[in-house]
């Protein structure tokens, strides 16, 4: 009797043992996503390149980019986007009107096509961090749920860059 309380409790140990293994596993992955270069799962959506440019002084709203690649069979749409960090975050596009430069509030979001690649960046797309709380700064790093039409929401970690900054990649 002894005995098999004595294996219990190795396997016990043994079975905790392997399950902080994989808790401190994940805990390395959400790291990696804090710093905002890792790829981030939605589903077939892969999501990388999660920036915002820095606010220059007095402004009220920022911008913010990523790339959306949807790897799955199946169309699917980026509808929203928040983040505490801003009272609201909307879908916008840029566009040329007469050697003007507009945005406009996307309603309907962004598609994402089965098997392709959306990216919202500067002079396109964009989500737009409307009453931002504090504003953001090189350095920073802002969390953001965005939610799509299928496959559901998704915490995505966006890493502040300078204020004409391109990508995270193309930084001067
Ligand atoms: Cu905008």
């Amino acid at each position: 009797m002894k005995k098999m309380t004595c294996a219990a409790f190795a396997a016990l140990l043994l079975a905790s043992t392997n399950l902080s293994a994989v808790a401190q596993d994940h805990a390395g992955h959400g790291s990696h996503g804090n710093a905002g270069q890792a790829v981030v799962k939605a589903g077939p959506i892969a999501i990388s390149g999660a920036f915002i440019r820095a606010m220059v002084p007095g402004a009220k709203v920022g911008g913010g980019y990523i790339k959306l690649d949807n790897k799955g069979g199946e169309a699917d749409r980026l509808v929203a986007a928040t983040s505490p960090a801003a009272k609201r975050v909307e879908i916008h596009e840029m566009t040329m009107e007469n050697d003007v430069m507009k945005m406009r509030q996307l309603k309907d979001g962004i598609d994402l096509p089965a098997g392709g690649t959306v990216e919202l960046k500067p002079g396109g797309m964009h989500l737009m961090f409307m009453d931002v709380i504090k504003p953001f700064k090189k350095g920073d790093t802002v969390p953001v749920t965005l939610q799509f039409q299928k496959a559901g929401t998704v915490d995505v970690t966006f890493k502040v860059g300078a204020a004409g900054a391109s990508s995270m990649e193309h930084q001067h």
